[in-house]
């Protein structure tokens, strides 16, 4: 068995480059976002192939963008740049020209290459073919593509049971693939699907499935362009979904408020000089937030309740006129009983407990008194929290009092992250999927799909711990570096007999293996799919339910991939063979065949062949923006949720922490050193704190320490980083993921979710040893 003594760095290496800090940034985009665009696309080898691919993204007949979720305009696209900066760079890191030879394997081994940081290790290239690492190897080897398969259903067909293998799908793969591969799953027989979607909104889908009746958002693109106010919580749009902000300045231009709720006084929800219109090139900016609430880490729900007392108290002053009653009899539950609960609680302290101002609470309040076209976006500082299901069903309370669901200019904006994580679970890519998916799958296919739950993620790592998984099937993604505790995990992923991952480019998890590894290279988005001589579609769904056609571009850098639907149905004809009931060829041969089926089992996707070829796709059907709800509780009501306070005892020497992506990484890829509009340039390994904070423990700026956690009597460690003075409430830091990964507790996890708590570590600071 391979030990993690073997391959000492399961994190990245703790040194640090030369941090330079500068002014934080109040406003985002404008010229800086231009040239940061092109730059990593110039710096290429061949920079017009990535100029070529950029003027097809997002294109109606296009490929979708690879970064995140955001939806593109249903009508007029700007035709030479409808992408933004980091699309840009995610487009530059995958249309490299940069490969990975056999003798890049042959002259670099497991050892040296886990001695990389992440940045270096993505800038080294494609993979060009499939890769094997023997038991007991140091080198990745070439492999044949059969030879793979084979070795892989060897594996498969050798477990005692399908649940001792689990299959892993990060949130780039298309509809196609994931429903092929949800397919191979179940019928050989485990719901062993964890996805990234469990370390991500697992917290809206279940809050949202369980008090709306769909466990997606509810409103669509142009809603943000009727609206009155947009309330953006534990979001970062200027970094992670940089197109949002052309919404926000639409709908500022046509009226709309802005209320921020962020720990950190975020540049993208400040201001935006739009980089595609003349004015913001010539540095006019568009103001964003009107109320900006600097909440404290994890203050979301005294915030929402404090909001909630001030607008019944409006509402008790002057009746009907700040609560929708007419939607509140018609289409809630519970009504009473969330006020019985509500009358606990008084604004002023949960004001305190939130960490802001009353009189900014109040200001908040009277944006959003007379008006019930209110929109509410929230990402990840509200979902990977212990409570994120309750503060999620809070946020929905909110919209029920207003009656703000369901109407034009109103809605749940939860931002997906991933391009096609929305997709993926429309798919069933999902551990715990719905009966009636199964008995659909059953009914179409005639094979007896598994019933049991599967493991999500944190399932999937304990039993890997525990020795009770032997395979670990990784469709994209980096599950090393993106799952909590990353020690644990590695220990965990060591214990595997076999690791398989389907990927673009090298990462940290190729390198911490179980006794055998195989790495499998497929197409990037941008890359043309030729499979089987026919030009193939694939399809993603994006933040609003829009399935849209993706076509790459790009002639593939090396001649040896296969596509991750094939990949997919290799494998099932490979490990079932004669005991399968599909035709995998068919499949591969031609995805409209996959097209085909998926019609038959997911609602919704009526004339699929057909839609997704009309420019823009097509709205998937969502119970709740056509007036619907469903409930276990209430029929075809909504549900009030009775909700309470989280509790935190934090000793005297303990800070809360939370971690946040840089303006130059997209997940565990580092795309640069530099977090610009954070004014932090050439360095990662940093801690923001409360300049009190820094004082009164006796530290100063520029002090390299070292983070702890003492999560239930546990030591964990994460060393050096250096302390940077900033704008954060007192006793709250906040660091950037994957580093301090190794702080998150494997056991610290969100109730019902199970998501980790990656937005709340309680750590301490020490100098550094
Ligand atoms: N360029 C780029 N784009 C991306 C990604 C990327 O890494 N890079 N990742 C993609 C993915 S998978 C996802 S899920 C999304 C993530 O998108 P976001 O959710 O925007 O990403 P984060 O940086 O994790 O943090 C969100 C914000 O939450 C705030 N925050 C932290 N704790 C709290 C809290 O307790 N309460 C409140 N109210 N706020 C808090 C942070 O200050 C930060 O501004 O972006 C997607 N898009
Ligand atoms: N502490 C902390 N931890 C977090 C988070 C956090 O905010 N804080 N956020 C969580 C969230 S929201 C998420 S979604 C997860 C992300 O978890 P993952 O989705 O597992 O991680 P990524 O970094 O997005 O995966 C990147 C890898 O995918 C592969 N890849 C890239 N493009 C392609 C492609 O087109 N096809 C294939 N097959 N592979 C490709 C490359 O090998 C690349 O290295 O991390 C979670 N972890
Ligand atoms: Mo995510």
């Amino acid at each position: 068995m391979s030990t993690i003594k073997e391959h000492p760095n399961p994190e990245n290496p703790e040194e640090l480059s030369g941090l330079k800090i500068t002014e934080p940034k109040e406003w985002a985009a404008g010229i800086p976002a231009v040239w940061a665009a092109f730059k990593d696309v110039l710096e290429e080898e061949n920079p017009m192939r990535g100029m070529r691919a950029l003027l097809h993204m997002n294109q109606k007949k296009g490929f979708d963008c690879s970064s995140c979720a955001w939806p593109d305009p249903d009508d007029d696209r700007s035709p030479i740049a409808e992408y933004c900066e980091n699309g840009a760079k995610a487009l530059a890191w995958e249309a490299t020209t940069k490969k990975l030879t056999p003798e890049f394997f042959t002259s670099n081994s497991v050892y040296d290459l886990a001695k990389l940081n992440d940045f270096e290790i993505g800038k080294k290239g494609r993979i060009a073919q499939p890769v094997f690492l023997a038991k007991g190897a140091t080198h990745y080897q070439p492999i044949s593509w059969g030879d793979a398969f084979k070795r892989i259903a060897e594996h498969l067909n050798s477990l005692e049971s399908p649940n001792e293998a689990a299959f892993y799908t990060s949130g780039r793969t298309s509809n196609e693939a994931s429903f092929v591969y949800q397919l191979f799953v179940r019928e050989f027989g485990t719901n062993n699907m964890p996805d990234c979607s469990n370390m991500c909104h697992e917290s809206t889908s279940v809050a949202l499935a369980e008090v709306i009746g769909i466990g997606k958002g509810t409103v669509t693109l142009n809603d943000f362009y009727d609206t009155d106010v947009i309330v953006i919580m534990g979001q970062n749009p200027g970094t992670n979904h940089p197109r949002m902000l052309t919404a926000l300045e639409k709908a500022k231009q046509n009226g709309s408020k802005i209320i921020a709720i962020n720990p950190l006084h975020e540049a993208g929800l400040t201001a935006f000089k739009n980089p595609q219109t003349t004015k913001g090139l010539l540095g006019i900016s568009t103001q964003l937030a009107d109320v900006y609430l600097q909440v404290k880490i994890n203050g979301d729900m005294a915030l929402l309740k404090a909001l909630e007392v001030l607008l019944y108290q409006h509402e008790q002053e002057n009746p009907g006129t700040v609560f929708d009653h007419e939607f509140i009899q018609s289409s809630t539950g519970g009504y009473l009983d969330f006020i019985h609960n509500l009358q606990k609680y008084d604004a002023a302290t949960m004001a305190a407990e939130a960490g802001v101002p009353l009189e900014q609470m109040q200001q908040a309040a009277d944006l959003l008194k007379h008006t019930n076209k209110i929109i509410i976006c929230w990402a990840m500082g509200i979902t990977q929290h212990t409570n994120g299901v309750d503060t999620i069903k809070e946020i929905v309370n909110l919209a029920l009092l207003k009656g703000s669901i369901g109407k034009p200019g109103a809605g749940l904006c939860p931002v997906r992250g991933h391009s096609n994580v929305q997709g993926n679970r429309t798919m069933l890519i999902w551990d715990n999927p719905k009966p009636e998916s199964l008995d659909k799958l059953k009914e179409v296919f005639d094979f007896e799909p598994p019933r049991e739950k599967g493991y999500d993620v944190v399932e999937a790592i304990k039993a890997m711990h525990e020795g009770k998984l032997k395979v670990f099937f990784s469709m994209g993604g980096n599950f090393l570096q993106a799952t909590p505790d990353t020690t644990y995990t590695a220990e965990a992923m060591s214990n595997l007999k076999l690791t398989v991952h389907v990927s673009t480019k090298l990462n940290r998890a190729h390198l911490v293996s179980g006794d055998e590894s195989i790495i499998l290279p497929t197409f990037a988005r941008s890359d043309k799919d030729m499979t089987n001589g026919i030009a193939q579609i694939v399809s993603c769904e994006n933040s609003m339910g829009v399935v849209q056609q993706s076509v790459g571009n790009l002639e593939p850098v090396s001649d040896q991939y296969l596509s991750e639907p094939e990949i997919v149905c290799r494998m099932a004809k490979a490990t079932l063979a004669n005991r399968s009931v599909i035709n995998w060829d068919r499949y591969a041969s031609n995805y409209d065949f996959i097209r085909d089926d998926i019609e038959k089992v997911i609602p919704g996707f009526k004339d699929y062949n057909k839609r997704i070829r009309e420019p823009g796709g097509f709205y998937l059907p969502n119970i709740v923006r056509d007036g619907k709800f469903k409930t276990s509780k209430y029929g075809d009501k909504a549900e009030f949720s009775v909700t309470g306070l989280p509790s935190h005892h934090i000793a005297d020497d303990e800070y809360y922490m939370t971690t946040i992506r840089s303006h130059d990484q997209f997940n565990t890829t580092i795309y640069g050193l530099d977090d610009r509009y954070r004014g932090i340039h050439q360095e990662r390994r940093v801690i923001f704190m409360n300049a009190k904070d820094i004082a009164k423990a006796g530290f100063k700026a520029g002090d390299k320490v070292d983070i702890y956690c003492y999560y239930k009597g546990k030591e964990r460690i994460a060393r050096l980083f250096v302390i940077v003075p900033y704008n954060i409430p007192e006793r709250n830091t906040a660091t950037y993921y994957p580093e301090t990964n190794v702080l998150v507790p494997i056991d610290s996890v969100a109730d019902k979710s199970n998501t980790p708590t990656s937005k709340l570590v309680y750590v301490k600071i020490k100098p550094h040893q």
